[in-house]
């Protein structure tokens, strides 16, 4: 595994950069263009690690599909345009390829196999299995379904109605993307409201989703049609960049075309929260997700407290957010977050062991952590991101602040979201 040396370096950041597409949208945009009827083209598509598993998972399904960097065209031919994949099919370090693809293949009259990494390997898939079961799918897998790999046989579905026991978009799309294929209306109660984009696509593809309050409901056997799809930048790595703007000194950054759809601006809430120095330009959209070009520029910040319905609006945000909390002034509180525990690793423990190495004071909890604020981060040990990209980024904006060198493992697991993560801070020096 690579390491690399982040130089120690107090310099402020200042300039303009555009982060790449989100990660959710664009995997849902080849998903939604495979099973559409026709020619669907995707601009400012992410080419990292993930979203390319995704596109490789389609080919083996018999869907043609043209990529050249950040330009996809997927030639769709509806559900039944899928075909059984002679291998198995391999998703990467990706949860979200995974859990989506069950909920479409569950409903396809064929055989797969599907599983991924290492890391993969380790998270829980009962959430999914359970709700698509009580549908009719047949799927099994390590540990009674809990684990990868796993194996599909494809079945007429029955609709459902079921009330999600954890926040989760993923568990929510694969129940819609089963829904879509099944007789009658399915419906999902979520605890929580999670990332919308699987309903948002739905529309954009000329499909019908209702939302009741936390209910989201889908009638099955409609067929959808192709559509382009404009990806905006993702939030979820401007939010790197966020960070560094608002606690590295005299830095001033401008990132444009950022995604704001309120599912998942849970970072911009809590950084206005603290204190940042924040300006959102939001623009005229005709796409079915608002972006817009938000400022970050470096203030004093406070410590604060994340819980509740905001965890699911910026569940992936926390690493980094635990990263500005240990430069505010007093103590921030992260609650309602176990599902930390099993995203691509331990996000608490990992979190709490790594940024404790750069010289942060901070205790884990059993559902979040607590981080205290004005640490001097004074770096001198390597740290790794155990192969997580968002634990990989948090480390290399957190070396910007110490005064000694950082060496970071496994650096390489960045390009899973963030492929251009190094070039981009380079234009800001
Ligand atoms: O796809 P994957 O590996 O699960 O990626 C992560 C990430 O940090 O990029 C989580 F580890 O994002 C998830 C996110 O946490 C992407 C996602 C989606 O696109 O629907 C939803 C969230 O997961 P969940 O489990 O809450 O549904």
């Amino acid at each position: 595994m690579g390491a690399m040396n982040l130089d120690k370096n107090k310099r402020s950041l200042r300039g303009e950069i555009s982060v790449p597409g989100d990660k959710s949208i664009s995997h849902r945009s080849v998903m939604f263009g495979a099973l559409a009827n026709g020619i669907t083209k995707v601009e400012n598509f992410l080419p990292g690690d993930d979203c390319l598993s995704t596109i490789s998972c389609f080919r083996q399904l018999g869907v043609e599909i043209e990529q050249e960097g950040s330009r996809v065209v997927v030639f769709g031919k509806g559900f039944e345009g899928l075909s059984e994949p002679e291998g198995i099919l391999d998703v990467g370090n990706s949860g979200t390829t995974i859990r989506l693809l069950m909920g479409i293949l569950s409903g396809r009259p064929f055989h797969s196999v599907l599983m991924g990494d290492h890391s993969i390997g380790k998270r829980p898939m009962t959430r999914v299995t359970k709700p698509l079961s009580l549908m009719g799918a047949n799927i099994s897998g390590r540990k009674e379904g809990e684990y990868t790999p796993l194996s599909i046989s494809g079945q007429q579905l029955n609709s459902i109605e079921y009330k999600l026991p954890v926040a989760s978009a993923q568990v929510k799309s694969a129940i819609i993307l089963a829904g879509l294929q099944a007789e009658g209306e399915t419906t999902i109660i979520e605890p929580e409201k999670t990332r919308d984009h699987t309903e948002r696509m739905i529309r954009q593809f000329g499909g019908e989703v209702t939302t009741n309050g936390l209910a989201v409901s889908v009638r099955g056997g409609q067929s959808l049609t192709a559509a382009n799809v404009s990806v905006p930048g993702d939030i979820s790595s401007a939010a790197f960049f966020l960070a560094a703007g608002a606690i590295i000194p005299d830095s001033k950054i401008i990132l444009k075309n950022v995604g704001l759809n309120p599912t998942r601006t849970g970072i911009l809430d809590v950084l206005t929260a603290m204190g940042a120095d924040i300006t959102i330009e939001p623009y005229q959209t005709e796409s079915g997700e608002p972006a817009g070009d938000i400022t970050v520029a470096f203030s004093t910040l406070k410590g604060t407290v994340v819980e509740g319905s905001l965890i699911p609006r910026l569940i992936d945000e926390i690493p980094i957010i635990a990263l500005i909390a240990t430069q505010a002034d007093g103590i921030t509180v992260i609650k309602d977050a176990a599902e930390l525990k099993v995203k691509e690793t331990n996000r608490i423990d990992t979190v709490v062991a790594e940024l404790a190495k750069l010289g942060a004071r901070l205790e884990a909890t059993e559902d979040g952590m607590i981080i205290y604020g004005n640490t001097f981060l004074k770096g001198g040990e390597a740290v790794s991101s155990h192969g997580d990209h968002r634990i990989g980024m948090m480390l290399a904006i957190g070396a910007l602040l110490c005064t000694k060198d950082v060496s970071l493992e496994q650096a390489e697991a960045i390009s899973v979201s963030y492929p251009s993560f190094f070039d981009d801070l380079q234009k800001l020096f």
